[in-house]
C-alpha cells in the first residue's frame, strides 16, 4: 500500500548551517579569533586536530553554494552569522564582515530562498571569553551590542531571526562537560552560563522588538533549542527514574520553562541548592527581573532533534554499546549537579555518531511542547545523521542510512502535524559535509558530500530525495526502510 503524505501549503524545506563550521577564511576580511580557533588549538581537543581555518570554504564558494539549495527546491536556507567576523575585539562593527551576510541574503532573495539567520551559532569571540565568557553576565550585553549591528545591517533583507542556537551546547558542553570550546570543566559555571545565555536571548528579544521586529511588520523572533526524550532505563528502578528526571531537567525544562514559563523548576533548583560559582551561590547569577526579560513571547521555536535518551544512574559500563563514541577529550562525565548520567544503548539503531535512531521521539517531543507550554509556532532547525560516505566512481554517493534516517524523521514530523502540532517547516542538518566539532572532519552530516582536498561538492542520493520532497512538498509514498 503507498500513501501521499502532503504537508501545509507554505511549509518550509531548507537546509541548515553554521558559520565555523563552514565558512573558512578564519583570518581575512576583518575576522578575529573565536573560542572555537583557541580551543581547536589545545592538544587533544579536536579528533585528528582538525579546525576550521578552511573548512568548506564556503566564505569564498558562498554563490555556488547557495546555488545546490536552488537545483535541490529548497525554499528555506538556515545560517549563522559569525559574531568575530562583525564585531571583532567587541569594539566597532566590521563593514567587510557585515558585507559578506548582505551579500549572502542577497544570493537568497535573488533565487526565492527564504534566508533564515541565527545569531549565535558558539562562535563567541575570544577576547569575550578572556573577560569571562557566558560566565561573565556582561556577555549578554555584548550580544546586544552584536545583534542590533547585525539587525540594523540586514533587517531590510532578513524576516526570520532567531537568537541563539542549542545554548544547551554552549553552556553544558562548553562550561560542566568542557568537550566544546571553550573547554571549561567548572560544573555548575554551565548553569550559570545557560542563564546569561537566556538572558542574552530575552534581551535580544526585547531590543528587536523596539527596532520594529515584530510580525505586524513581517519579521519573526525566536530561538533554536535542542531537545530530548529521556526514558529510564528501568522504570522499575527509582534511581533510574530520577537519573530520567534529571535529565529532562538539565535538557529541556531548565530552558522550556524560563522561555515559557518565567520560572527555573524547583527540581532544579533542590538538586543544585549549595553549589557555589567563583565563591558566591550560583543563583547569585539570577537577578530580579531576569525571569521576565526571558520569558517574553516569542514568534517561533526553533527544535533541533537527533535522537532520545535512555537514561540510568548506574555507572556500570558493560550497560554502554560498543558503539558509543568516545569523544576526543576526556570529558568531564557529570552533570551540573556533580552527579553523572549514563546512557546505555537500548537495541535501536545507531548512526555513524553513535546515536540511536527514534523518530518516534520526535513525535513525543512535538506533542509534549504542545501539551505542557504555550508553545509559538515550531520549525525543525536540525535533524540528521552522519555515516561514513564514499564516491563512487560515477560520482554518485549512494547515502542509503542517510536518506531512510531524514525519511523516518519527516514522516515522524507529519505524525506530529496530523495531531495538531502546529509545525511549519524542516531543515536538514546539513547542506555539506563539515567540521564536526570536537569529531573534526571525521563525521559527516552533509547531503551534499565535499571532497576537502579539492573542495568538489556532490550531491548524495540523500539530497535528490529530498529535493523530491521539497518539490512536492509531500512524501511520495509509504517507505520507511531500515537504517
Ligand atoms: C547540533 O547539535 C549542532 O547544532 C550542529 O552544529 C552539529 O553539527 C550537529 O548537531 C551534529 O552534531 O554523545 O550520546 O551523549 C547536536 C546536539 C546534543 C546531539 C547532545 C548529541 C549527545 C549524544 N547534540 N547529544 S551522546
Amino acid at each position: 500500500m503507498t500513501t501521499t503524505l502532503h504537508f501545509p501549503d507554505g511549509f518550509l524545506w531548507g537546509s541548515a548551517t553554521a558559520s565555523y563550521q563552514i565558512e573558512g577564511a578564519h583570518d581575512i576580511d576583518g575576522r578575529t579569533p573565536s573560542i572555537w580557533d583557541t580551543f581547536t588549538r589545545v592538544p587533544g581537543a579536536i579528533l585528528n586536530g582538525d579546525n576550521g581555518d578552511v573548512a568548506c570554504d564556503h566564505y569564498h564558494r558562498m554563490p555556488a553554494d547557495i546555488a545546490l539549495c536552488t537545483q535541490l527546491n529548497l525554499n528555506a536556507y538556515r545560517f549563522s552569522v559569525a559574531w568575530p567576523r562583525v564585531r571583532p575585539d567587541a569594539g566597532p562593527a566590521n563593514q567587510k564582515g557585515l558585507d559578506f551576510y548582505a551579500r549572502l541574503a542577497d544570493e537568497l532573495l535573488d533565487v526565492g530562498i527564504t534566508p533564515w539567520l541565527t545569531l549565535y551559532h558558539w562562535d563567541l569571540p575570544q577576547v569575550l571569553e578572556d573577560a569571562g565568557g557566558w560566565t561573565n553576565r556582561d556577555t549578554a550585553y555584548r550580544f546586544v551590542d552584536y545583534a542590533l549591528t547585525v539587525f540594523d545591517a540586514l533587517a531590510d533583507r532578513v524576516d526570520h531571526w532567531t537568537t541563539l542556537n542549542e545554548p544547551w551546547c554552549s553552556a553544558f558542553l562548553g562550561y560542566t562537560s568542557g568537550q566544546h570550546a571553550p573547554g571549561r570543566q567548572e560544573g555548575v559555571a554551565g548553569l550559570v552560563a545557560a542563564h546569561h545565555l537566556m538572558l542574552g536571548h530575552g534581551l535580544v528579544v526585547d531590543e528587536l522588538r523596539r527596532r520594529g521586529a515584530t510580525p505586524d511588520n513581517g519579521k519573526q523572533v525566536g530561538i533554536t533549542l535542542n531537545l530530548t526524550v529521556p526514558t529510564p532505563i528501568n522504570p522499575g528502578d527509582p534511581d533510574d527514574l530520577d537519573a530520567a528526571r534529571r535529565l529532562d531537567a538539565f535538557s529541556n525544562r531548565v530552558f522550556c520553562d524560563p522561555l515559557f514559563a518565567g520560572r527555573y523548576p524547583d527540581d532544579i533548583a533542590a538538586d543544585v541548592s549549595g553549589l557555589t560559582f567563583q565563591g558566591r551561590p550560583w543563583t547569585d547569577a539570577i537577578a530580579d527581573g531576569d525571569l521576565e526579560v526571558i520569558a517574553q513571547p516569542i514568534d517561533a521555536l526553533g527544535v533541533n532533534f537527533y535522537h532520545g535518551d535512555g537514561a540510568s544512574a548506574s555507572a556500570r559500563t558493560d550497560l554502554l554499546g560498543d558503539e558509543v563514541l568516545t569523544p576526543p577529550r576526556a570529558a568531564s562525565p557529570a552533570q551540573p549537579d556533580g552527579r553523572r548520567i549514563t546512557f546505555p544503548r537500548r537495541g535501536l539503531p545507531v548512526t555513524g555518531m553513535g546515536w540511536e535512531v527514534q523518530p518516534a521521539a520526535l513525535t513525543e517531543l512535538l506533542l509534549r511542547l504542545r501539551d505542557e507550554y504555550a508553545v509559538p509556532p515550531i520549525y525543525i532547525t536540525e535533524n540528521g545523521a552522519a555515516y561514513p560516505d564514499v564516491v563512487t566512481p560515477d560520482g554518485a554517493v549512494h547515502d542509503e542510512q542517510r536518506r531512510s534516517f531524514i525519511d523516518l524523521h519527516v514522516r515522524a514530523l507529519h505524525d506530529a502535524i496530523a495531531r495538531g502540532v502546529d509545525v511549519r517547516g524542516y531543515f536538514v542538518w546539513t547542506l555539506l559535509d563539515n567540521f564536526e566539532w570536537a569529531w573534526g572532519y571525521s563525521q559527516r552530516f552533509g547531503i551534499v558530500h565535499v571532497d576537502y582536498a579539492t573542495q568538489q561538492r556532490t550531491p548524495k542520493d540523500s539530497a535528490l530525495w529530498f529535493a523530491g520532497v521539497a518539490a512536492a512538498n509531500a512524501l511520495p509514498e509509504s517507505r520507511g526502510g531500515d537504517t
